[in-house]
């Protein structure tokens, strides 16, 4: 499934807290590495070590005092260091890249959740991405409710996860709108389903994948 001299495939999984991302994720790159793909699985924040200790800063319960502005910076600051040392090698290697969150987790969290101008973050977007955009995005949707009380059942929360309902009722709002706004980019997975259900819409997904690489007026 690589293309020799092609460049990889750029997925980013997205969505509220407790979605089903990380299990969901299980499967996908299980799935792709059945069919002879090299995949190469990350998240954000983090991805490199620089940036997984970022993560640590940024989930840290204690950090009660971090500012929105320093939270966004720091998201990117992971990514820059993601995209340089991991990311983009990958791609150009023609790799997959799978990765659990990315840029739409910042217009939807330091957007949608703590108010920040999209057009600031769309700023730091340009400059760090330097226009490289995920090729799919799986949008993990359910009720916020659903997702805190599967979230809540793991035992400890993180500094996000300790915000209220209503922060993350306007990141899903806004996670909606961006996927209003990139209809050909985003795949709504409807991740209130149980398990299999939602297996099923990956599989979807992942034919429609393999089938646009068998045709290649499509690919
Ligand atoms: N963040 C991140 C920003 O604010 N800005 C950014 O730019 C970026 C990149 C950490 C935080 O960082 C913030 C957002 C986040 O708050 P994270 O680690 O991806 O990012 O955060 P979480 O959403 O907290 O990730 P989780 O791993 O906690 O949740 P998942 O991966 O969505 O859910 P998962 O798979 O662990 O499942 C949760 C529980 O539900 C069960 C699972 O078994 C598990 O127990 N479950 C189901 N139960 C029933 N039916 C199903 N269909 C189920 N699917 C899963």
């Amino acid at each position: 499934m690589n293309q020799p001299g092609g460049r990889g495939r750029f997925i980013t999984l997205e969505g509220g807290e407790g979605a089903g991302k990380t299990t969901s994720m299980n499967y996908l790159c299980e799935r792709l590495h059945d069919a002879g793909v090299r995949v190469l699985r990350t998240r954000e924040p983090g991805g490199t070590p620089l940036g997984e200790k970022m993560r640590e800063l940024l989930l840290d319960t204690q950090h009660t005092a971090l500012h929105a502005d320093t939270e966004l910076l720091l998201m990117f600051a992971a990514r820059a260091q993601h995209l340089h040392e991991v990311i983009l090698p990958a791609l150009a290697r023609g790799d997959w890249v799978v990765c659990d969150r990315f840029t739409d987790a910042t217009y939807a969290y330091q957007g949608g959740g703590r108010g920040i101008d999209s057009g600031r973050i769309a700023l730091l977007e340009d400059w760090v991405q330097q226009g490289l955009q995920p090729d799919t995005t799986l949008l993990f949707d359910l009720p916020v409710a659903q997702g805190l009380a599967r979230a809540g059942r793991r035992g400890e929360l993180d500094r996000f996860e300790q915000e209220q309902q209503a922060f993350f009722e306007q990141v899903r709002e806004a996670y909606l709108a961006r996927a209003r706004q990139y209809p050909q980019r985003f795949r709504i997975i409807d991740a209130g389903q149980e398990m299999q259900a939602v297996q099923r819409q990956l599989d979807r997904v992942i034919d429609s994948w393999f089938d646009a690489a068998a045709d290649p007026v499509e690919a």
